[in-house]
């Protein structure tokens, strides 16, 4: 039996959780027992079920502090972001409680007499849902939550390195009156993963995969769930791009910049990829965010910074290979330095010990055009790429080229500018004078493209995730009426003129 250890990133001489992974075989059992337990748990009342999700809603509530501090222990995120990551996640639970005592279906007229037509949301049975450690309790709600509503089982895989917030998080939706087998945590390795999954979706144990990762494994398992006749729910990466127009309030713009490029070390799907900046303002946009990153705080995640470490050693190795990617034709920023923080390669200002944490220097890259690796590569570190544009339909260019679609912002007080940026470009989300993070729980949250397949997280529109509609019609004229064929028509005149 392999045991996996996750360590404080900023402290890794700290064990924070020690787990058994599961075995390919042990993942698709647990598929088979939450899918034994669906119909019982699609039986409890809706009503029911959302009372459950109120409970677990408070639950959250009570134990915001202790979650949010085990976020900021186990995968590096700041405190203050940890405690957002948890209300996100009281948030979702908000919204769903009335979801128990709606579930609408709707009543339809027939075009024959005494006949009615009738549509019920009816769940989708089993889920297996898989999630990354960077938002490692709200994305996650983002599933379970409405799933759970719905009358489906839940089978969640957390990435590895986030298993004790999973674990934790698992613990009181229990507290909260989700029984067991509805809803099982099983802590496994990707590949392992894989084929658990492949099997129980061949036995017909698990009728939804939804997954939030990376495009190279949202294609697999777009793969996989299509041979087996399902769409997958995927949420993939980004490459954000903010476009800034010259009338921008800078002082905005600034911030948004700092706040959604080095946040969480910039390790969220909805971070900034790439600041587009137009030609008039691009000299001061430049120097002002440059001499904005030199100064911010970074290191203890305790501590007021704006980023601590990255999640693992493994995301700061992807890191310094995306740093290879810059050329001669870039020019580097932001920092005392680039690459890993140590005591021999400092950055000014660090707040706590580098030399115990993978903490990596917030990088800004010059220069960004179409054809360099950092264009459309997503690069999931402290790394934001600057880039100019003459009109606003370049920059329209620029921000769809490289194929990512999901998160996006213009900066601007022009609303031409607004409503073209709107119509072209091909992000699931635009903001407007926000930036490309902070998403609010209850709106459509999905890409397009290399983010995604088109599914749709949170709100309502989740729901169509999560359950399938049926349709009813019920005759009660007691003979057969054949629809199409017995026309009820009133007299008409169509060669009437006035
Ligand atoms: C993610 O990175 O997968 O909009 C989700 C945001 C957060 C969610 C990000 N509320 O930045």
């Amino acid at each position: 039996m392999t045991t996996f250890e996750s360590r404080n990133p900023a402290h890794f001489d700290q064990v924070v959780t020690r787990v058994p992974l599961a075995t390919a075989t042990q993942f698709a059992d647990a598929c088979r027992s939450a899918k034994d337990a669906q119909l019982q748990w699609a039986a409890v009342p809706a009503p029911a079920r959302g009372r459950v999700i109120a409970q677990v809603g408070r639950l959250m509530e009570a134990n915001k502090d202790a979650l949010s501090r085990l976020v900021t222990q186990e995968v590096g995120k700041v405190f203050a972001e940890a405690l957002g990551e948890v209300q996100e996640v009281i948030d979702t639970c908000d919204f769903f409680i009335g979801e128990g005592r709606r579930l609408y279906g709707q009543t339809v007229p027939s075009e024959m007499p005494d006949k009615q037509l009738f549509t019920f949301r009816v769940p989708v049975g089993t889920a297996a849902i898989v999630t990354a450690a960077n938002f490692p309790a709200a994305v996650p709600s983002w599933y379970l939550v409405p799933a759970l509503v719905a009358g489906n089982t839940v089978v969640w895989k957390p990435a590895e390195h986030a298993a004790g917030i999973a674990l934790a998080m698992a613990e009181l939706f229990y507290a909260g009156g989700v029984p067991r087998d509805v809803l099982q945590v099983v802590v496994a390795d990707g590949p392992t993963t894989f084929e658990g999954l492949d099997d129980a979706l061949t036995q017909g144990w698990v009728n939804k995969v939804g997954f939030t990762g990376s495009t190279e494994v949202g294609r697999k398992l777009g793969e996989l769930t299509g041979r087996h006749l399902q769409s997958a729910c995927l949420e993939l990466g980004g490459k954000n791009p903010m476009v800034v127009m010259p009338d921008a309030n800078l002082d905005l713009v600034i911030e948004g910049a700092l706040f959604s490029g080095f946040g969480s070390a910039g390790q969220r799907c909805t971070s900034l990829g790439t600041m587009w900046v137009h030609d008039d303002i691009y000299n001061t946009v430049r120097d002002r965010f440059i001499a904005a990153t030199e100064v911010a705080a970074v290191g203890d995640p305790f501590a007021d910074v704006l980023f601590g470490p990255l999640i693992d050693e493994k995301y700061l190795t992807s890191h310094e290979k995306n740093l290879s990617m810059i050329t001669n034709n870039h020019r580097v920023a932001g920092s005392t330095g680039i690459g890993r923080i140590t005591s021999s390669n400092p950055r000014a200002g660090f707040i706590g010990d580098p030399d115990s944490g993978w903490f990596a220097h917030p990088t800004i890259v010059e220069g960004i055009r179409p054809g360099d690796g950092l264009y459309d590569t997503e690069t999931f570190g402290p790394l934001v790429g600057l880039g100019r544009f003459s009109t606003l339909d370049e920059a329209i260019d620029l921000a769809n080229g490289h194929g990512y679609g999901l998160s996006s912002a213009i900066y601007t007080n022009d609303p031409q500018a607004v409503w073209r940026f709107r119509e072209r470009i091909s992000a699931g989300m635009m903001s407007v004078n926000n930036t490309t993070s902070g998403a609010e729980a209850h709106l459509p949250f999905g890409g397009n493209g290399k983010s995604g397949n088109g599914s749709r997280q949170s709100g309502v529109w989740v729901l169509d995730q999560f359950t399938r509609w049926q349709s009813m019609n019920w005759d009660y004229s007691g003979s057969l009426q054949k629809a199409q064929m017995d026309l009820i028509e009133l007299p008409f005149d169509l060669d009437f003129r006035l």
